[in-house]
């Protein structure tokens, strides 16, 4: 199974809020139909949902945040995944959504719930989840992360790859001459921070890789605007982009 996170920066477009990219979410899905084995997706918010979050001051701390401000992501999100659930079904994939409220008690996944949406895919169902807000317990909810999401999802399925797809062609080591690095051997490499974006931007991404290539799993950073190397990573090509390749006990 390959485990797959389309960021908000990719799907939507961060200059400008509540804009979808649906042409290149379009370019996305078509290139997964050549993809085959089982995937599962988590996608972002971007600027549907992070500029609610911003507005309403919410963060990924539990807290007692504005109950409108929970609303209002929440149902940002929705839209979103409406958007791309309705451009997998046009393109002929099955998509099967998946609300990160179906597996989550609290900050903890079920694992049993986790479990099944192996079962799902395996069935040829894609099932589609996203960072969302959610309940936490005691009047206070927070902000879930898709980049979280796919750290759970990693611990508990062991995908065969972990894949975030994003607006870049992966980690730079100078940011001016944007140049890539191919594969991470720095234990924490330093990232510039984003304000904009509640859950952490590329530093929660680095983070999350970091985590998950230390299951074992190898992690890769491609460009979504180039989605052919989505495929290439998958079936082992001359792959474009930045690889945390899985190594236990690192
Ligand atoms: O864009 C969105 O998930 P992310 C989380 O993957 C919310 O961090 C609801 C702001």
């Amino acid at each position: 199974m390959i485990l797959i996170k389309l960021g908000g920066s990719i799907i939507t477009n961060k200059e400008k809020p509540l804009s979808p990219r649906k042409k290149i979410i379009k370019n996305i899905v078509k290139n997964l139909k050549k993809i085959d084995e089982s995937i599962i997706i988590v996608h972002g918010g971007g600027s549907f949902v992070h500029y609610w979050s911003v507005k309403y001051n919410m963060h990924t701390k539990p807290m007692n945040y504005s109950v409108r401000g929970v609303s209002t992501v929440k149902n940002s999100m929705i839209e979103l995944n409406k958007i791309i659930l309705d451009l997998f079904l046009e393109n002929k994939l099955n998509p099967y959504c998946l609300p990160p409220t179906d597996f989550m008690a609290g900050n903890d996944p079920i694992i049993k719930k986790v479990k099944e949406i192996q079962k799902i895919a395996n069935a040829g169902l894609i099932p589609i989840t996203f960072g969302d807000a959610l309940w936490y317990g005691q009047k206070k909810t927070y902000i879930l992360s898709g980049d979280r999401i796919m750290t759970y999802l990693s611990k508990i399925l062991k995908p065969r790859l972990s894949i975030f797809v994003l607006n870049e062609d992966g980690l730079y080591s100078d940011l001016k001459s944007k140049k890539l690095i191919y594969e991470i051997n720095k234990k924490n490499p330093i990232i510039s921070e984003n304000k904009m974006d509640v859950t952490g931007g590329m530093t929660r991404k680095v983070e999350e890789a970091s985590k998950i290539s230390k299951m074992g799993i190898d992690v890769f950073f491609v460009n979504g605007n180039k989605p052919e190397r989505i495929v290439k990573a998958v079936k082992n090509r001359k792959f474009e982009g930045t690889l945390f390749r899985g190594k236990k006990n690192a």
